[in-house]
């Protein structure tokens, strides 16, 4: 990962870009792309994604998973950014179904695994993380690296572990399968045994207690009288003590 690199001081989005590059040529296994600044940072379901100039890393990774897309490689990349993390700060952060990566409760980082198929099945692997500075108001329920370590963050540094732990992990997979993933996420997972609330479109779905993650990665959700339930998309909010529940996004 990270062999083939292109750094741009400010971009459109990474994912984008590396689509766009896709679409024309051929790329090497683990092309990346590295930004300081999105102007068109996006996450899930054609969300914002704020991508301020050098606070923050941006970056895309490609690779050819040989065959369709399951949730697993979502979950992989969550292990090793949370790998990363806590090398370059210290910190223990924590991952909730399916992406997010948090630290003292709150978002420090975001997935987008972005698939499709030309001559063989591809994805891209793009991920935001919130380094330096702080967070505006506006995104209450999100932080820096830089604030939840209350010290200084190597951008550098940082990068480099996350292109050495995604391919860790990514060579891990390809050996030995989902078993060591699942293994990993579900030792950092903040949702396992939580009451959660599952939403699709805005919508309340049913509500139930996580209880493991199936082997293609999708949430099993314990609902009272009903056998488990799998989900494999949307949204899944964590309930808090004081019965509130965790935004699904901020800001
Ligand atoms: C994600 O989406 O968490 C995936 C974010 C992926 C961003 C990377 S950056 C490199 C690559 N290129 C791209 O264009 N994208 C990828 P989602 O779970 O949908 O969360 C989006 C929601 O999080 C938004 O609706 C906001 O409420 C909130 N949000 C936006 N920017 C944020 C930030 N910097 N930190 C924390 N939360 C944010």
């Amino acid at each position: 990962m990270g062999r083939n690199l292109e750094y741009f001081p400010s971009i459109a989005s990474t994912n984008q870009y590396l689509k766009a590059r896709l679409a024309q040529e051929n790329v090497p296994l683990g092309a990346t792309v590295v930004a300081d600044e999105q102007t068109e940072g996006r996450g899930r379901l054609g969300r914002p994604w704020w991508s301020p100039p050098i606070d923050g890393l941006y970056t895309s990774f490609l690779v050819y998973p040989g065959r369709q897309l399951s949730g697993i490689l979502s979950l992989l990349v969550g292990v090793a950014l949370s790998d990363a993390i806590r090398r370059e700060t210290g910190l223990d952060p924590r991952l909730k179904w399916p992406n997010d990566v948090l630290v003292s409760q709150k978002k420090c980082a975001g997935i987008l695994v972005e698939a499709g198929h030309t001559s063989q099945p591809w994805a891209v692997i793009g991920i935001g993380v919130n380094v330096l500075g702080t967070m505006p108001d506006a995104f209450g329920n999100a932080i820096t690296l830089a604030t939840a370590a209350q010290g200084a963050v190597d951008r550098v540094q940082l990068y480099a572990h996350m292109a050495e732990r995604l391919e860790f992990w990514y060579e891990s997979w390809l050996t030995e399968g989902s078993p060591p993933i699942l293994a990993a996420w579900r030792e950092r997972s903040l949702t396992l045994n939580q009451a959660v609330q599952v939403q699709e479109s805005g919508h309340v779905l049913f509500t139930g207690r996580a209880r493991d993650i199936a082997s293609d990665g999708a949430l099993l959700v314990e609902v009272e009288g009903q056998r488990l339930r799998r989900v494999e998309a949307g949204e899944v909010s964590i309930r808090f003590d004081n019965g509130s529940y965790t935004p699904e996004s901020s800001g």
